[in-house]
């Protein structure tokens, strides 16, 4: 039987379904540190990661390893130059949570401009007396223009729900998207700066690449609207934390949802004693059903990887197919 580590807990039936085909090393514990996962990925032919961090090293110390898949969308963990120059397969799951995501990134948004954390906090620790005309003013969602950095799968299923709240959708990606999905979302491709400028409330759905760290910093916000919104469903990096503090506190923007930070879960304490953001611990794709698929269709990408399975040599989806059936490196 093939071996695999699997990095993290996840669902057990899950574990069960893996233990058909492979001999399964399972973390149940905390995080693996770099030095335990390598140790414990040195005899495995899989491994099934969910953001832990995979680069030449952990695949110099692996020999017999052909397949890493990622429970996630997002693959910055992996070093996809070092997966290629080994010829190590690098897995994901996409689409599965597209819709999940989505509505979490109007959840936030909708959160931070109506100041419902805010609010709330004011209201637990027993400060109101009374209703004032001009307690927690928001800003409106319906009839605004929602700015989308990154209209990819989930940026277009975030665009979509704007129909509902007659909103204007811009939006800015790496490309134009098709012509037949600007017209369907009604968006309109602008530039980042035209976006930045226009949105009231800006959503960011793009991936972490060296290219867009920091896409939002302090010379990005400057520009927003001082009424706008900031969420960021993306991931940590994208936007210099320590900069979107600053512009909290001075009112450059009126407020932000956070579900990702830099360096998680340790993120910048600054953020915590700000009270016009949205703090939530990365749960954009955390319902029970979308958790669930991403583990099985994590699952499906590892157990076809390694040759096993109704999809064996086929996995669904590969980041790198280009070396499928090539020999370890
Ligand atoms: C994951 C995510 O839960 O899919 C992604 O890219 O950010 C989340 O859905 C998280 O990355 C853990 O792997």
């Amino acid at each position: 039987m093939q071996k695999i580590l699997v990095a993290r807990p996840i669902f057990p039936d899950v574990i069960e379904r893996l233990k058909q085909y492979f001999d399964v090393d399972w973390n149940q514990g905390d995080v693996l540190p770099a030095d335990e996962l390598t140790r414990r990925i040195a005899d495995k032919d899989g491994a099934l990661t969910a953001g832990d961090p995979i680069g030449a090293a952990v695949l110099a110390a692996a020999p017999r390893l052909r397949v890493v898949s990622n429970m996630a969308v997002g693959y910055n963990n992996f070093d996809m130059a070092a997966f290629n120059a080994s010829n190590v397969l690098g897995t994901n799951t996409p689409d599965v949570l597209n819709e999940s995501t989505a509505d979490f990134g109007w959840a936030l948004m909708m959160a931070a401009a109506r100041r419902i954390a805010e609010s709330e906090h004011w209201l637990r620790a027993g400060q109101w007396q009374k209703w004032t005309y001009d307690g927690f003013l928001g800003s409106d969602l319906h009839g605004s223009t929602l700015g989308v950095i990154g209209m990819g799968r989930i940026g277009q299923a975030l665009a979509r729900r704007a129909k509902g709240f007659n909103m204007q959708v811009i939006y800015h990606n790496r490309s134009r998207v098709a012509p037949e999905i600007e017209a369907d979302l009604n968006a309109q491709y602008v530039s980042k700066q035209d976006l930045l400028r226009r949105a009231d409330h800006v959503v960011l759905v793009l991936p972490y690449t060296k290219e867009n760290h920091h896409t939002i910093g302090a010379a990005e916000l400057a520009m927003m609207k001082p009424t706008a919104t900031l969420t960021n469903i993306a991931r940590g990096g994208i936007v210099d934390d320590a900069a979107l503090v600053e512009a909290l506190r001075s009112k450059t923007i009126a407020a932000a949802g956070l579900d990702v930070f830099e360096g998680e879960p340790d993120l910048n304490p600054d953020l915590l004693s700000v009270p016009n953001i949205v703090l939530t611990p990365h749960i954009a794709s955390a319902t029970e059903a979308t958790r669930r698929a991403m583990a099985n269709l994590a699952a499906d990408n590892l157990i076809a990887a390694l040759g096993e399975g109704p999809r064996a040599g086929q996995p669904p989806n590969p980041i790198n197919p280009e070396v499928i059936g090539k020999a370890r490196s």
